[in-house]
């Protein structure tokens, strides 16, 4: 029986082309700024993000973090969501390593509230720590993947700007979020001052997220990605899949919609489990198994004997993400295994 893997879209694997690429990639020293792959996707990315400069990192949680350094320093304060991937995943780096206070801001179903955001910028204060910057996430991870609609974005960025606050986003995934909204990711990095996406998710790469802004905040953010240890050397290994990755690997990601809709829709027909439709806007799945009377663990459990892998959302959600490993047919399947196994059956 092939598994059917849908804990994530990291999951993925390369592609051939990309295979070929890092097997061919000309490569050279990046702490010496010789590896001219890395220099090709650096430059690839700024310009189909519309900023001056980029920054290869080895992950997203790298670079965001290294992001976050580059803004603000120690004692300084950062709004973010307690739902963001930075605050929730990301190991309190932005305590313990940049050593930053998070100011939390809670999003509504993975959309932050201007006025909310505005409310929450406290005026400059011996008392308190100085309000530096706001971080934004799309697609909102933890909402399900759902998509920050860019008059919003534009609206959030506005708040931050008016009070002095730098503006970073967490785009690891803002293809899928800009192919949902039906607008070019360069409108949503119009406006800010960072934002970092993801190589190695739906796009397929091994490995490696990049950083983009003005080339003075890229030459800060370098500084400090090599203050965490991630100064490469031959890295046009991984440039190689990146530049295969933006060149062929975006457009696609509709299809990865597509199937994330089908897999919503069949599992909502489904005895005990929920599906909210209009939280599926991306390549993500957030089922509600309450009515199963299981517990999230066992849900995983039961799927994983049928071949099925999804993640954990205790204490009543799993999540399932959809990508390119896995197209129409496979999806019927999974739905067939899904329900075989919450009617308790056993292959
Ligand atoms: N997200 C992973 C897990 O960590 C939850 C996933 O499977 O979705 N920002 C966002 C919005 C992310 O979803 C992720 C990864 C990251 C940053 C971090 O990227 P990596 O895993 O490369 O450090």
């Amino acid at each position: 029986m092939d598994v059917i893997n849908l804990r994530s879209d990291t999951q993925t694997l390369p592609t051939a082309a990309m295979r070929a690429a890092m097997h061919d990639a000309a490569l050279g020293d990046d702490t010496y700024d010789e590896d001219p792959t890395v220099q090709k996707l650096e430059a690839l990315a700024a310009r189909l993000l519309g900023k001056e400069a980029a920054l290869l990192c080895l992950s997203g949680t790298m670079a965001n973090l290294v992001c976050l350094m580059a803004h603000a320093g120690p004692g300084d304060e950062v709004l973010l969501d307690p739902d963001s991937h930075i605050f929730y995943y990301e190991v309190g780096g932005l305590a313990s390593v940049a050593g930053l206070m998070p100011m939390p801001v809670p999003s509504h179903n993975g959309l932050l509230d201007p006025g909310e955001v505005e409310r929450a910028i406290r005026a400059r204060s011996i008392h308190y720590p100085t309000p530096r910057l706001l971080c934004l996430e799309n697609t909102h991870n933890r909402s399900g993947g759902r998509v920050v609609p860019l008059a919003l974005h534009q609206e959030l960025c506005a708040v931050a700007r008016r009070h002095g606050l730098a503006v970073h986003l967490d785009g690891a995934r803002l293809f899928n979020a800009a192919i949902a909204a039906g607008v070019p990711a360069a409108a949503y990095a119009q406006e800010v001052d960072s934002l970092m996406f993801c190589l190695s998710k739906g796009l397929s790469c091994p490995l490696g997220s990049v950083v983009v802004g003005s080339r003075e905040f890229i030459a800060r953010a370098d500084h400090c990605r090599k203050r965490i240890g991630g100064g490469m050397r031959q890295a046009g290994v991984i440039a190689a899949a990146g530049i295969v990755a933006l060149e062929q690997m975006i457009d696609r990601l509709a299809e990865d919609h597509a199937t994330a809709r089908q897999l919503a829709l069949g599992i909502s027909e489904l005895p005990g489990l929920k599906v909210d439709l209009r939280s599926v806007e991306t390549n993500m799945v957030y089922v509600d198994h309450s009515g199963t009377g299981l517990s999230t663990a066992e849900v995983v459990a039961r799927l994983k004997e049928v071949g099925v892998l999804v993640s954990e959302r205790p204490p009543a959600h799993i999540r399932l993400v959809t990508h390119r490993h896995h197209d129409a047919a496979v999806i019927d399947e999974a739905l067939a295994r899904i329900r075989r196994a919450m009617e308790g059956s056993r292959r």
